[in-house]
């Protein structure tokens, strides 16, 4: 194959998973705005996220979040989605938003609270095995406010406990991504603050345990891309929730904010090897004051284009400058890439596949938005963000 072939072959192959929450109403907590056609089920948030990958070609699984994905018949509901030519993707757990969670879930200091939120983590591999998706995702809200207000490294031993309860339920072929979070909504200790933890209890836990990286989750200036490398080199990178931040965790569409960002990450991943299906390139973003079909498209084409500039570094030449200490000439290879137009290629690459070159233009000529605005009255919210 020509090195043109590889990059299309590439990209081809490249599966950008996409939230059932982004589909649905969002907002802060100041105000959601409403808009028409939102789905007001999962089944319609399956719809669409169908056209996401009717148009795009590269967003075959869509991630649930449990409660806010509930329904009677989880086998039903990946039957649904394969219907649509989708599968369903991670399973994100949820154990932030009950009462009882006040001082967390896992690690909270009573056991019965840690027991019932063993039990939703429990359930979520149940809903798992009945649609056969891979992924646990999990990210806990817990952690302290104040100083002296529960013991942290007790804490850590309750957060063990629970995930080494979990990973032993989980099937052959399942896997647990564990999530950090530098802050929020804890605002003085959170219990998986960072890729260290995570990853150091993956470490304990064994090979079917792996860090999650939601680029939103980090202190400003933090290196996302050394993190990237460094959990690639231990084999412990299980996937991304892609997003873009301007302050804290924004959850804005991914390579917005920093696509020279989003690049160096991507360039990571084609450096150490993962762009295979053991990385989950998941999106995990909300769109509060846009339209989110084409927000959701938008950001598949982000990752798709931060993903080809990285495949376009010419390695050869990259090694060279780097063995003679070249940092001139190291740095220019690496930012020729970037400074490329890589969207003819990418048309290119979807008109091969029989889709339209623009996906965007395809998406507002299909009128789904006008179908879904007059077929679906009363959308339902995300969930989160309220
Ligand atoms: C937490 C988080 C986590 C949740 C999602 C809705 O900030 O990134 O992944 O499940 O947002
Ligand atoms: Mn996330
Ligand atoms: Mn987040």
């Amino acid at each position: 194959m020509t090195e043109h072939a590889t990059v299309k072959a590439a990209l081809m192959s490249q599966a950008i998973e996409t939230p059932s929450w982004a589909y649905g109403n969002s907002g802060t907590r100041f105000k959601v705005f409403a808009r028409p056609g939102v789905p007001r089920t999962p089944r319609e948030k399956l719809d669409d996220a169908a056209k996401v990958h009717e148009f795009t070609g590269a967003a075959p699984t869509v991630a649930l979040h449990i409660p806010w994905d509930t329904v009677d018949d989880y086998a039903a509901l990946a039957e649904h989605a394969r219907d649509r030519g989708l599968a369903v993707g991670a399973i994100n757990a949820n154990t932030f938003q009950d009462d009882a969670y006040r001082l967390g879930s896992v690690c909270h200091p009573e056991a019965a609270v840690r027991r019932k939120a063993l039990d939703h983590l429990m359930a979520c591999v149940d809903i798992m095995d009945a649609t056969g998706s891979r992924d646990l995702k999990l990210w806990f809200a817990d952690g302290t406010n104040y100083p002296g207000q529960d013991d942290i490294h007790e804490r850590q031993d309750r957060l063990a406990e629970a995930l080494a309860a979990v990973y032993e339920r989980l099937g052959d072929d399942q896997r647990m991504l564990v999530e950090y979070k530098l802050f929020e909504p804890a605002f003085y200790t959170t219990d998986v603050p960072d890729w260290g933890t995570a990853y150091a209890h993956c470490l304990k836990l064994g090979p079917k345990a792996r860090v999650v990286v939601d680029t939103g989750h980090h202190a400003p200036g933090t290196n996302i891309e050394f993190i990237v490398a460094t959990l690639l080199r231990e084999g412990r990178l299980g996937g991304f929730d892609f997003n873009s931040r301007f302050y804290a965790d924004d959850d804005l569409m991914v390579g917005a904010a920093d696509p020279f960002q989003l690049f160096r990450i991507m360039y990571e991943v084609v450096r150490g090897g993962g762009l295979t299906a053991d990385v989950a390139f998941m999106l995990d973003q909300c769109h509060n004051i846009e339209e989110k079909i084409p927000a959701i498209i938008r950001s598949v084409m982000n990752v798709q284009e931060a993903t080809a500039k990285a495949l376009l570094v010419d390695r050869a030449a990259l090694a060279d400058a780097q063995r003679t200490g070249d940092v001139l000439e190291a740095n220019a290879v690496l930012m020729d890439a970037y400074n490329t137009d890589v969207r003819p290629l990418l048309a290119e690459v979807r008109e091969e596949q029989g889709l339209d070159g623009d996906p965007m233009a395809a998406y507002r000529r299909s009128g789904w938005a006008t179908k879904t605005a007059e077929e679906r009255v009363g959308g339902q919210q995300a969930g989160w963000g309220a």
